[in-house]
């Protein structure tokens, strides 16, 4: 049996497998230093807006800095947040080749199988922080995927630690292994609360007592299938969780459709500022019409 067929095996019994050594150290260390590059950027931003930045250890963006902006205010750690999960070192990560052929192989596709990206995105998850459920910190209930992306897909769940390897400690992902097997599941919706908590499993059918942490050291990844049950592990540690989400989806699949984004400004649409520089009504008329943002991709970026 090679590698690849005992990972398949383990993720056909308990619906997830671990892959070793899948990327380059200098990719992890390209990642890590934009990230502080633009923690740097919106320490600025927020000096500039007349906040007091308290001093930290020269070198510690994502150790201070990062935790110091989100109490400042979460809107700049959820910059930091949107603008790093679109930098080409996240994008050049997550799609790792090592990671697509260890996909593929999962999903029992052949060599140059279409595969479609999607939901890629960091997800940041800070220390101590379970009250405050928003886009720049993750803190989900057991779930399943299946309605937070393409209806009737067959993909994988990608997961993996950016800066430091995922422990319990830092609130690595718990899964309840063979849970896949179920399909569907019991699910709620709660259109109440934030996108990213909207579809949850009925705890009643949760069988918490076979939930498993799963440890992933930093230069592995996880790879789960879809209908794998999930949740955040806590984070008691004093550090921030990083990870990379992504689902990637079997193109070939007779259900697959690709989706259309809709972008949320979080400020001036780009008509409004039409409207601005030409003076035109037919811009403005839109722009008001856009006031309610209509959609969000899952990670909340
Ligand atoms: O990283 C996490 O804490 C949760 C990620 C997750 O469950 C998901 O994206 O579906």
């Amino acid at each position: 049996m090679n590698l690849f067929q005992a990972k398949s095996a383990q993720f056909e019994s308990d619906g997830y497998a671990i892959f070793d050594n899948l990327f380059p150290k200098e990719d992890f260390l390209a990642f890590r230093c934009v990230l502080k590059a633009v923690i740097r950027e919106a320490l600025a931003r927020a000096k500039n807006q007349g906040e007091e930045i308290p001093q930290f250890t020269p070198g510690c963006e994502i150790e201070e800095g990062l935790i110091a902006l989100r109490k400042i205010n979460p809107s700049f750690a959820a910059f930091v947040q949107r603008v790093i999960s679109r930098s080409p070192e996240f994008f050049r990560l997550s799609s790792n080749p090592e990671m697509v052929k260890a996909t593929r192989s999962l999903l029992g596709l052949k060599k140059n199988s279409p595969l479609y990206l999607l939901s890629n995105g960091v997800i940041l998850t800070f220390p101590n922080d379970v009250a405050n459920k928003t886009s720049s910190n993750f803190e989900l209930a057991w779930h399943k995927d299946i309605f937070f992306t393409i209806p009737k897909s067959q993909y994988v769940h990608i997961w993996v630690p950016l800066l430091y390897d995922a422990t319990v400690e830092i609130g690595t992902l718990k899964v309840i292994p063979g849970s896949h097997k179920e399909g569907i599941g019991k699910q709620k919706i709660d259109i109440n609360t934030a996108y990213n908590y909207r579809y949850s499993l009925d705890p009643g059918s949760v069988k918490e007592v076979e939930a498993k942490s799963v440890e992933v050291k930093l230069g592995q990844a996880l790879i789960f299938d879809y209908r794998l049950a999930h949740r955040s592990g806590e984070n008691t540690s004093d550090r921030v969780r990083c990870t990379m989400l992504g689902l990637m989806h079997n193109a070939s699949n007779p259900n697959f459709l690709p989706v259309s984004t809709h972008y949320s400004y979080h400020g001036q649409t780009p008509e409004a500022y039409f409207a601005e520089v030409f003076d035109s009504e037919d811009a403005r008329k839109i722009a008001c019409e856009q006031a309610a943002p209509v959609g969000e991709p899952k990670g909340g970026v």
